[in-house]
């Protein structure tokens, strides 16, 4: 493999589109749904003083008014059902095809099951990503560069080239192309093209890729990044009951383009425009390596790229004479640049697909959790402790690099830990444990943890999937590192009250944890104070104590000089078993 020059290559970027998500969410929440043509239908509009109707109400519709189609599975695109029909007509072309209505609130459609469905999604993905930009209710762009390196270091070439092989098309291979001629239209109904990759077997053109990659960090990357992608995609599917579709490259230019009339083409740069991501859905993943974009650009529209969609995308279609991104590329460079002087650049680097004229994805969320997972299907299933510490361990290091990017990114430190298991009988099992990294926690560390929660889970034989996860993110100010700075001589309340600062200012807009710690040290110092003359020990207020997370509470009453308690202290961790 080659070496990594970390900065001086571009990001791995990846993009996932939900499969016909309204459906999904309605099959997720209804299981008599699953593997069945089915749609999920506008409610009628004009249509005064009718009842609201809840998600847990019966949605079916069999007749009378319908609104239009708006999501369709995959089973009823084949049997001709589309999004622009209407229910009757549906009805007409697939007379089995199952009807479900949005649901409503206040007389209108009321999308929030889908909206939360999509929430889930992010905040999943954001577990395992450097950054995670949603772009629509079912779409979202992922920063996976670190995860990509972090599979480089620590798992075989040979492995990664089997694995990402194996789950993922080439956006330039004979089937993309030969796909890419299949109408849009026709790419929505499903189509033979479209069949999907989960073989071992080889496929098109990775032979020459592999081989190519072993002396190209920058495609390298990419291809730990499809590795990144699969797994992800695995995740969503067996924690929320969704599949969906990815793509990975260098840049989100690509990875997602609006078309002239500003709707969403669905593209991933895996897919280029005239194709759409339906070249290869659904539940499939496609990468599209920097070879082959030029490949995928030559045809594409000029007005399909970002920015070039009104006026300017005009004016240079009409001073050069060109339509496709292919052809502005034909026009010398210094002409181009001489009619566009502040834009030309862009505009050139815009049309070859470079990444310097994408925008990072820009990191919207705040993660809840960091997390790490792996399955072992079959023959590749987890039979001993010993197995399952060996995984732990490759699980954490990764995790260790997520959770230093959070102190240093946001100050913000985890303090649960959480290992699950699925076993072969389906049976899942979570054991969590307070954990205190604080700034400068160790891999070690986060491994020793691990270690002990899995062997709270009893016996393992048969992991069919291991994950591990950091959560409960508290502020840095709130974990342990800067508890002595609470307790040393002069108490943080004291000293602001020094300034003249209300002590409450400091803790505006914390979350919970934090507040309620303010409120225990301030409790806890203002009685240390009291106390010192009478040189008694300080005491602490049970009652907000019992709120912090257990090893908080343990730190604060060692800082207190007070052996912790632990019977009396309520246990923030909740076991399940489900
Ligand atoms: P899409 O991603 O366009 O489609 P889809 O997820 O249903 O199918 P595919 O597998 O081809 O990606 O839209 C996502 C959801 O947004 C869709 O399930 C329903 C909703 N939607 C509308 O309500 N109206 C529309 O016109 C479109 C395009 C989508
Ligand atoms: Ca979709
Ligand atoms: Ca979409």
């Amino acid at each position: 493999m080659p070496p990594l020059q970390r900065g001086a290559l571009p990001p791995v970027v990846g993009f996932i589109d939900m499969d016909c998500f309204y459906v999904a969410v309605e099959r997720a929440r209804d299981p008599r749904l699953l593997g069945k043509p089915c749609a999920v239908v506008q409610y009628p509009t004009g249509q005064r003083g009718r009842p609201d109707l809840r998600p847990e109400d019966d949605r079916w519709r069999t007749g009378g008014p319908m609104g239009g189609i708006i999501a369709v599975s995959y089973e009823a695109r084949a049997r001709g059902v589309t999004r622009q029909m209407s229910g009757a007509e549906a009805k007409k072309v697939c007379p089995e095809v199952i009807l479900v209505q949005v649901p409503t609130a206040f007389g209108k459609a009321d999308l929030q099951i889908y909206k939360d469905a999509g929430d889930a999604v992010v905040d999943l993905l954001a577990s395992r990503c450097d950054a995670t930009e949603k772009r629509s209710v079912d779409e979202v762009a992922i920063d996976i560069t670190g995860a990509a390196e972090h599979l480089l270091a620590s798992r075989a070439a040979a492995e990664l080239g089997a694995a990402a092989s194996a789950a993922t098309h080439l956006a330039d291979s004979a089937l993309s192309v030969d796909a890419a001629k299949v109408t849009r239209s026709s790419a929505r109904q499903g189509h033979d093209k479209q069949q999907s990759r989960d073989t071992s077997e080889l496929a098109d053109g990775w032979e020459e890729v592999l081989r190519r990659a072993a002396s190209d960090p920058v495609a390298w990357r990419l291809i730990a990044g499809a590795v990144v992608v699969k797994e992800l995609r695995q995740q969503v599917e067996s924690t929320l009951g969704f599949t969906c579709s990815g793509g990975v490259a260098t840049n989100k230019v690509l990875a997602k383009q609006e078309d002239s009339a500003g709707k969403d083409l669905r593209i991933c740069r895996a897919s280029n425009s005239s194709l759409g991501c339906g070249l290869h859905k659904p539940n499939q993943q496609t990468l599209l390596l920097p070879h082959a974009a030029p490949v995928l650009l030559k045809d594409l529209p000029l007005d399909r790229l970002p920015g070039l969609g009104g006026d300017f995308g005009q004016a240079v279609k009409s001073r050069f004479g060109v339509q496709s991104a292919g052809e502005l590329l034909q026009v010398p460079r210094p002409d181009v640049l001489k009619q566009f002087p502040q834009r030309g650049e862009w505009l050139l680097a815009l049309a070859a697909g470079d990444d310097s004229a994408a925008e990072a994805v820009k990191d919207r969320q705040l993660v809840k959790s960091l997390s790490n997972g792996k399955t072992f299907f079959g023959e590749k299933r987890l039979r001993s402790l010993e197995e399952v510490d060996y995984w732990l361990g490759e699980l954490t290091g990764e995790l260790h690099r997520r959770y230093l990017q959070q102190v240093e990114k946001h100050q913000r430190t985890p303090s649960t830990l959480q290992v699950s298991l699925t076993l072969d009988q389906k049976e899942h099992l979570t054991r969590q444990q307070p954990i205190q990294l604080g700034s400068q926690g160790t891999p070690e560390q986060i491994l020793q943890t691990a270690k002990a929660c899995a062997r709270r889970a009893g016996a393992v034989s048969g992991v069919i999937s291991l994950g591990l996860s950091l959560s409960n993110m508290i502020p840095l100010e709130a974990s342990s590192a800067s508890l002595s700075k609470f307790f040393g001589r002069k108490s943080e309340g004291a000293a602001s009250k020094e300034k003249g600062e209300k002590p409450q200012e400091k803790a505006k807009a914390k979350p919970k944890e934090a507040n309620l710690l303010g409120a225990c040290f301030a409790r806890a110092a203002a009685a240390q104070r009291a106390s010192s003359d009478q040189q008694k020990a300080p005491e602490v207020d049970e009652g907000v104590l019992a709120e912090l997370p257990l090893n908080i509470q343990q730190e604060i009453l060692r800082e207190l000089g007070q052996e912790p308690k632990l019977k009396k202290l309520r246990c923030d961790v909740v076991e399940i078993d489900a």
